[in-house]
């Protein structure tokens, strides 16, 4: 069996201050050439980022003057030899985006968001990637009677199109999430990702990344949505992380909250060969509130460390007593081998 040499990435908003909404930041924030020499001392390969992390208040900048920092951006990485894995349009923030980007109700913030996505895929091009991330944050509903969902899907198939036409070498990843910050989304799992590609005039564009703790959240397990989405190609992508249940998106350390899900999610990605055309491991996680500046590093050391010795698990795993199991439905000690597996000696 071939051994992945995995890759990994993260982008500068994993090094966050420990805000939350009911309390201010716990950490004193870094600068970005900071964020970029922390990836590189723990030895990841990539970067990840959203528009406005390349090109800050790009709100108030013009396309040119964008272009222009994006591709200063560029030698910045080249130097540290940091790639660009994916940009992401931060449609969440502004006050055009209150009631969402592609399905507002308002037509002005409609137009917005879609000259704000074709403005990434610009950035994209000069960081030198093709690969968009759409996380759908508010593409969704605060309350069910304020949308039409068949029109919402018209709409965001509609924005995807426009996307798909501003540069035939984009390719777009959609980031599923069922809810938070809206009551419902209208793109909450892997299956609704891919089949809403169908509606475009390039389906074969449109792929998925995977963030374990939204599978979660969607009450879904990580590990079946990345066979499902492997199963058509179309993992381009992946946020390994960790959530607690059904509470708001945690973003914990990867395995924190359930080593065994992640350990499925790790053997997963390797019976699928995730990695062998490129793509990055990366870890949408964050330090928890208490963690102090000395161990600003540490979530993202530790869920590679984790990752890595997963990694091991899965290959070393005990396949033909396994099989032997399965072939006798014998599951009771089946649960109790990959119990003993992970436990180890
Ligand atoms: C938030 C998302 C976000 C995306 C990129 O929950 O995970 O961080 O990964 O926009
Ligand atoms: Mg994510």
């Amino acid at each position: 069996m071939i051994k992945t040499e995995y890759r990994f990435c993260a982008g500068p908003w994993n090094f966050s201050e420990g805000r939350d909404p009911y309390g201010p930041e716990t950490r004193p924030a870094q600068s970005f050439p900071w964020k970029l020499a922390a990836l590189k001392k723990l030895g990841f390969a990539a970067m990840m980022f959203h528009d406005d992390d390349a090109v800050p208040e790009i709100d108030s900048k013009s396309h040119a003057q964008v272009l222009k920092e994006a591709k200063a951006l560029r030698h910045q990485l080249d130097g540290e030899g940091i790639v660009a894995e994916i940009v992401a349009p931060r449609l969440w923030f502004s006050p055009r985006t209150v009631d969402g980007g592609y399905t507002s109700n308002r037509k002005a913030d409609r137009q917005y968001a879609l000259d704000r996505s074709k403005q990434t895929i610009d950035i994209a091009r000069e960081l030198g990637t093709h690969l968009i991330v759409l996380w759908l944050a508010r593409e969704g509903t605060y309350l069910r009677e304020s949308k039409s969902g068949a029109r919402s899907t018209e709409l965001l198939a509609a924005a995807l199109d426009a996307m798909l036409a501003h540069d035939p070498e984009a390719r777009l990843c959609i980031e599923p999430k069922p809810n938070e910050p809206m009551d419902h989304a209208y793109i909450p799992t892997i299956g609704h990702a891919l089949a809403i590609a169908h509606l475009t005039r390039d389906p074969k564009r449109i792929g998925c990344l995977i963030e374990s703790a939204h599978s979660i959240l969607a009450g879904l397990d990580p590990a079946d949505e990345i066979d499902f989405a492997m199963s058509f190609g179309k993992l381009w992508s992946i946020h390994l992380n960790d959530q607690n249940g059904l509470k708001f998106d945690q973003d914990k350390p990867f395995g924190s909250a359930n080593l065994r899900v992640a350990f499925n999610q790790v053997r997963a990605l390797e019976r699928n060969g995730y990695g062998r055309s490129g793509e990055y491991v990366a870890f949408d996680v964050h330090p928890f509130r208490t963690t102090r500046e000395e161990h600003y590093l540490k979530h993202l050391e530790n869920s590679r460390k984790t990752f890595l010795r997963l990694v091991e698990k899965a290959r070393t795993y005990p396949t033909e007593q396994a099989d032997a199991l399965i072939a006798d439905l014998n599951y009771q000690d089946l649960d109790q081998l990959v119990l003993e597996h992970l436990l180890g000696k």
